[in-house]
């Protein structure tokens, strides 16, 4: 048995603390245990335009989760709500504040130039989501991510070229109502010229109304609803996205309307979001052209190239499809992210 003896107290008692910093010391050299420093963080002003649809929805919460601090950033998210004027002092404040980056999901194209003109001048780089903007000057953004939103619309008109000629009607009337979204919003514009170039090389077809539903459900049901009251009848609904398409549904249901390809009225919808690939299986949506909402990592990884000195592309288009209740299952539908 050993017998500590009492001259190696002092002793031992200097050695434990010794044990002690040098262990502490060591948990600090391990990478993954330091906390990051608040400093650190890259500062990121986002203005969304809003929480109008689902697809928004989805938009928002990837940004969220890839702009967090786990990804060395600091978020300082602002909700416009549909309204312009917010987006500018949402910007001027990000301004103020010295942000690192900011990022905008501009309501619409045009009316940018002077804000993002200080924001230019006070050397914050700004990085512009989903819809597009119209600026005098290019170099006020230095580089976009989002879709193709006339391509996703001559997807629909093709979509539906090929089933009226299926139908064997490509060259008979077809009544077109046009629920459009956002005046003056990108995936407005474009997903409305390919309507319109459509139209104008098949005779037969006509616009029988453009209802402006400001990509919103409550807004598409009620002019909908009027609309129906008229008595004017159509064939299809092209509708510029899945909540108006929502809007739409519940008011041709309640005027006793069946909608489907081979019901009374064919919908052609934008976003794909998940409820309406479940009204697209169930068949009441015709076809469902998808417009990718999963933006946050594009952005984050824009942010990333600009933080390494590299000059990252100025435009740069993600990648969809379309699907068709042929195409849909419950398990495909389930897989989906949002
Ligand atoms: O289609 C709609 C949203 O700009 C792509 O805005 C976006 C559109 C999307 O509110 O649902």
């Amino acid at each position: 048995m050993i017998k500590r003896s009492g001259k190696c107290r002092p002793l031992c008692a200097v050695l434990a603390a010794l044990i002690l910093l040098i262990s502490i010391c060591c948990a600090g050299c391990g990478q993954k245990d330091v906390p990051v420093q608040e400093e650190d963080l890259i500062r990121v002003g986002f203005s969304q335009v809003g929480s109008e649809s689902d697809w928004r929805m989805a938009n928002t919460a990837s940004m969220i989760s890839a702009l967090s601090e786990e990804n060395g950033f600091e978020l300082i998210f602002d909700n416009a709500k549909q309204r312009q004027e917010n987006q500018l002092l949402a910007i001027r404040n990000f301004i103020q504040q010295d942000v690192d980056y900011i990022v905008l999901a501009p309501i619409a194209e045009s009316g940018w130039d002077d804000v993002l003109q200080e924001a230019k001048d006070a050397g914050i780089p700004v990085i512009i989501v989903d819809r597009q903007i119209a600026v005098g000057d290019e170099s006020l953004y230095t580089s976009w991510v989002g879709s193709n939103f006339l391509e996703e619309g001559q997807r629909a008109i093709r979509w539906l070229e090929g089933t009226v000629q299926q139908q064997g009607r490509l060259n008979q009337p077809l009544r077109i109502l046009h629920i459009m979204g956002t005046d003056g919003a990108t995936a407005q514009i474009q997903r409305t010229k390919a309507l319109n170039d459509a139209a104008r090389t098949h005779p037969g077809w006509k616009i029988v109304s453009r209802l402006k539903g400001e990509y919103t459900e409550a807004k598409a049901y009620e002019l909908v609803r009027d609309f129906l009251q008229t008595g004017e009848e159509i064939d299809v609904i092209y509708s510029e996205n899945d909540n108006m398409t929502f809007g739409a549904i519940r008011a041709l249901e309640e005027a006793g309307i069946r909608c489907g390809t081979d019901g009374d009225v064919m919908i052609i919808s934008f976003d794909a979001v998940r409820d309406a690939l479940k009204l697209c299986l169930e068949g009441k949506i015709s076809v469902c052209v998808e417009c990718n909402p999963l933006h946050g990592p594009r952005v984050a990884s824009l942010i990333r190239q600009l933080e390494a000195g590299e000059t990252p592309a100025k435009l740069t288009y993600v990648d969809e499809t379309f699907f068709s209740p042929g195409v849909l299952s419950e398990e495909l539908i389930s897989g989906r992210e949002y």
